[in-house]
């Protein structure tokens, strides 16, 4: 891997899950993102289990030298809720799961998520969160200077008048709606990379047929991954083909042309009878000057997929 300064920082905070292993995939084997540091939280599944297919991820791929430290266990007020109807018992059921080769770093992810952003220079790590905002969320509490610190909040979640675990909130904002009101209202700036965008990231079979042709182990793992999800896409959702949100976060950082982003004021709705975690835009007029929340609307599906083939062809085979 390239090691210059011109690579975008980035951590992921994220629940693996199908599309989270992608996106620890993507980050990895770009040429223009330095993955700094991969922290879990509870979300798809349970913490240790999400964390277990992180750590299976990081084996898969061949990471040995990015910090990787479990997270919040639940979330800020409300009771745990997971998506085994999506993800399966694992969390990231269809290929087999190796051992992980690397110990979980020993730290509380609100820990490595505060050090690793004062230990770069102001203004050079974007978060990437992948999964519900809890971690994320304590982090601000703990350390409000990192609000000021970070350069941007790129997150995979919400939507703008779309929604997947209700009809109008996204699974990663409703599971825990007062964390992602934190991270909304924070005043850095968000990029919600919500259901609107991911809903067009397909993997279509022409896509899975990119991806087995790459012919690693990385690929056919998520190969795999995509084939599960694929099927449960189509039986829980009625999908033909499955939305493979978490790396459209990533791919905005590698470069906002393939994942177009439009400023908009967002705020969480924390109380609502038929809408709690629903992510409110204002379309009504051009966002006001001081507005800090972008919502991505549009993908460049060619590129978005070639950035995902050539991570997959730059990580080669690390266990052959
Ligand atoms: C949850 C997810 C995906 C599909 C459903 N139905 C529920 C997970 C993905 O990992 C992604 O981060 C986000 N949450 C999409 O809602
Ligand atoms: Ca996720």
């Amino acid at each position: 891997m390239q090691h210059n300064s011109t690579r975008e920082k980035i951590i992921l905070d994220c629940d693996p899950g199908h599309d989270d292993a992608i996106a620890i995939l993507l980050a990895h084997g770009s040429p223009v993102i330095d993955l700094l540091a991969v922290t879990t939280v509870v979300g798809n599944q349970t913490l240790e289990k999400v964390t277990r297919n992180a750590l299976a991820v990081a084996s898969v791929a061949g990471i040995t030298d990015v910090p990787f430290a479990a997270g919040a266990d639940r979330p800020l007020l409300r009771e745990v809720e997971i998506a085994p109807s999506i993800h399966g018992e694992s969390g990231m059921d269809g290929p087999e799961l190796p051992e992980p080769v690397i110990d979980l770093d020993p730290r509380h992810a609100v820990d490595v998520i505060i050090d690793t952003i004062m230990a770069h220079d102001p203004g050079t790590v974007t978060l990437v969160p992948t999964g519900g905002l809890t971690n994320i969320a304590l982090a601000v509490r703990k350390a409000p200077a990192i609000v000021e610190r970070v350069k941007r909040v790129v997150l995979m979640g919400g939507g703008v008048r779309v929604g997947n675990w209700s009809p109008m909130a996204e699974f990663n904002i409703v599971i825990d709606p007062e964390a992602a009101d934190i991270v909304f209202s924070a005043g850095w700036d968000v990029t919600m990379v919500g259901l609107d965008l991911t809903h067009q990231a397909l993997a279509t079979e022409d896509v899975v047929q990119r991806v087995d042709d790459v012919g690693t182990v990385p690929a056919r793992f998520v190969g795999e991954l995509l084939e599960f999800f694929g099927h449960t896409y189509r039986e829980v959702q009625g999908f033909a083909h499955p939305p493979v949100h978490d790396p459209c976060a990533v791919a905005h950082v590698i470069d906002p042309t393939i994942v177009r982003a439009t400023r908009m004021p967002i705020v969480v709705e924390t109380t609502g009878t038929h809408t709690l975690g629903m992510t409110v835009a204002d379309l009504r007029t051009e966002a006001p000057a001081d507005c800090r929340t972008s919502a991505a609307l549009e993908l460049d599906r060619e590129r978005f997929w070639d950035v995902i083939v050539d991570a997959l062809e730059r990580i080669g085979n690390p266990k052959a």
